[in-house]
C-alpha cells in the first residue's frame, strides 16, 4: 500500500475495479487454481500464443450438443428474465446494481448506471430478453443476480466474428463467495450458444485466464476542489487548491469553428468517418450504420456526441457516455459525476484541440472528472491536456478465441 505522501505525489486517481479475484501480477501469483476458468475454453494464463494464429479454442456446437434445460440453481433460487421495457423491473436492475455493482479498491466509489444508459446499454440492435438474465430469490422474488449479453460484430486481427459483449455480472453482497457467478456465466453461455454464437468478450478489474489486452483509465480533473474534497484526487505537493483549480481551468465554449452537438443529419458522414478508421485496429466493433445511430445519438444524461462540420462537410467525430458513482460515505457530496471517452475521430482538426472541446463540452454538462482509457490513440493527448494516470488496469479478453496479444494502440473496443 503506498502511504499518504506516495499518493500525494503520484496524484493517483481511482479506477473503479473490483476485489474477488487478483487484480496485480503480484496477487496473480499467490492464486493456485481456477476451480471455474480451468474448464472453460480459455487460453492458461501464462501461454503464449504464435504471431498469426487466430481462431476458436473449442469448434462451434450443433443444437443437439447444446443442454435445452437451465443449468440448475442452489436450492431457493429461481431464473427470471428481466424485461426492462417494464418500468419495475428495470428499476430493480438499476437497484440490484446501484447497490452491489462495482466498487473502488477503498470501497468509496460504486458505479451507478442510471435506467435510461442501461436500457441504451442494454437494448442496442439485435437485444435479446433471454439474455437479460436475472436470478431471484423463489420466496421473496428479490432480484439477486444478473449478467447480460448483447450481440455484436466485432473484429478480431483480420476476421470479423459474430459474438456477444457480457456485461453488468452481478451477484448481491449478501450472496458473494457461494459460486454464483459461474452458474450465471454457464448460462448465459448457454443462452448464446443456443443462437449459433460461441464466442464473447468482455473487460474486467480483475486478472482471470487470460486477458487479450491491458489498458489503464486516465482521468482529466473538470471539477478540482471536489475531486480533492471527495478524496478522488489529492492536491499535489507544492499546489494549492487555487493553483489547481487554475490548471484545470477551461475555456467557456469549445473553440474550434464548426464544433457543435451531433444530430440525425450528421450520421451517414460520421458513420462513415468512424467505420473508416475502426479498420486499423486488432480488437474493434464493426458497426453498421443503424447501430451506429443507436450507439452515438445523444441520448440525454446516457451518450453525447460531437462533430465538427462546416459547409455540410462532416471532419471530425467525438462521444462520451455519462457514468455516475455513488460517493459512499460523504456528507456533502453524494454522486461522482463522470463523462467516458466512446470514439474519436479526427480528419482535420488536430487531436489534441478536438478532445480539448469534448473536454469543454463535458464540464459544460456539470461532468467532475473526464475519463479514457489509454487505448485506440488516446496517449496523443492524454497528457498534453492533463490528464492523470489511474490506478488499476482494465483487461480484456475474448471467450473461445486464441490469438497473440494487442497492444493497447491496436485496441478499439469501448464498453460500457
Ligand atoms: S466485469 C464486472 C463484474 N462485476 C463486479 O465486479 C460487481 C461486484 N462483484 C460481484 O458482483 C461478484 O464479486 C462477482 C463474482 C459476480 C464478480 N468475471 O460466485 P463466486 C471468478 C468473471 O464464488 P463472487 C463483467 O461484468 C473467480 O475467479 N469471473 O464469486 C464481465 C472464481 O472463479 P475461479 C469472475 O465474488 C463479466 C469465481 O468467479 C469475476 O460471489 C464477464 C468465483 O465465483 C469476473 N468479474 O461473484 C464474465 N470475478 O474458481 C465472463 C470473479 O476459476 C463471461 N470471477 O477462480 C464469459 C463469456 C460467457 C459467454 C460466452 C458465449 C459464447
Amino acid at each position: 500500500q503506498p502511504n499518504v505522501e506516495e499518493l500525494r505525489r503520484l496524484m493517483s486517481l481511482r479506477a473503479n475495479l473490483n476485489r474477488n479475484a487478483p487484480k496485480t501480477d503480484d496477487e496473480l501469483h499467490g492464486k493456485e487454481e481456477w476451480k471455474f476458468w480451468e474448464t472453460q475454453p480459455v487460453p492458461k494464463l501464462g501461454s503464449v500464443i504464435p504471431e498469426g494464429t487466430n481462431e476458436p479454442i473449442q469448434p462451434n456446437k450443433s443444437i443437439e450438443e447444446i443442454k435445452q434445460e437451465p443449468i440448475s440453481l442452489p436450492e431457493g433460487f429461481k431464473w427470471d428474465d428481466i424485461d426492462l421495457n417494464d418500468q419495475a423491473q428495470l428499476m430493480e436492475l438499476y437497484s440490484l446494481l446501484n447497490e452491489n455493482y462495482v466498487e473502488d479498491d477503498d470501497n468509496m466509489f460504486r458505479f451507478d448506471y442510471s435506467p435510461e444508459f442501461l436500457k441504451w446499454a442494454l437494448q442496442p440492435i439485435g437485444w435479446l430478453k433471454q439474455w437479460h438474465t436475472g436470478v431471484r430469490v423463489i420466496k421473496s422474488n428479490k432480484l439477486v443476480g444478473f449478467i447480460s449479453a448483447v450481440p455484436a460484430n466485432v473484429k478480431v486481427y483480420e476476421k470479423t466474428v459474430r459474438m456477444v459483449e457480457i456485461n453488468y455480472l452481478c451477484v448481491h453482497k449478501k450472496l458473494r463467495d457461494k459460486r454464483v457467478a459461474p452458474v450465471l456465466i454457464k448460462e448465459i453461455t448457454r443462452r448464446v450458444n443456443l443462437h449459433g454464437i460461441f464466442q464473447a468478450c468482455y473487460t474486467a478489474g480483475v486478472i482471470l485466464p487470460t486477458p487479450v489486452a491491458r489498458c489503464r483509465y486516465w482521468h482529466r480533473s473538470l471539477n478540482p476542489k471536489k475531486l480533492i474534497e471527495i478524496q478522488f484526487s489529492f492536491l499535489q505537493r507544492n499546489m494549492t487548491m487555487q493553483r489547481t483549480i487554475r490548471l484545470y481551468r477551461l475555456p467557456e465554449k469549445p473553440k474550434t469553428p464548426g464544433f457543435r452537438k451531433m444530430t440525425e443529419a450528421d450520421c451517414p458522414q460520421a458513420f462513415k468517418l468512424l467505420y473508416d478508421y475502426l479498420q486499423k485496429f486488432d480488437l474493434a466493433p464493426v458497426y453498421d450504420e443503424e447501430e451506429f445511430k443507436h450507439w452515438f445519438l445523444p441520448r440525454e444524461n446516457v451518450v453525447d456526441s460531437f462533430v465538427v462540420e462546416q459547409n455540410g462537410v462532416v471532419t471530425d467525430f467525438g462521444s462520451f457516455y455519462h457514468l455516475p458513482s455513488t460517493i459512499m460515505h460523504h456528507p456533502q457530496y453524494k454522486v461522482l459525476k463522470a463523462a467516458y471517452a466512446f470514439h474519436n475521430v479526427v480528419a482535420k482538426t488536430p487531436l489534441n484541440d478536438f478532445m480539448n472541446d469534448m473536454l469543454i463540452s463535458a464540464k459544460n454538462l456539470d461532468m467532475d472528472v473526464f475519463n479514457a482509457l489509454d487505448l485506440m490513440d488516446n496517449k496523443e493527448f492524454l497528457e498534453n491536456l492533463k490528464f492523470g494516470i489511474g490506478d488499476g488496469n482494465l483487461q480484456y479478453y475474448v471467450y473461445n478465441w486464441k490469438c497473440p496479444i494487442i497492444p493497447p494502440n491496436k485496441l478499439g473496443l469501448v464498453l460500457q
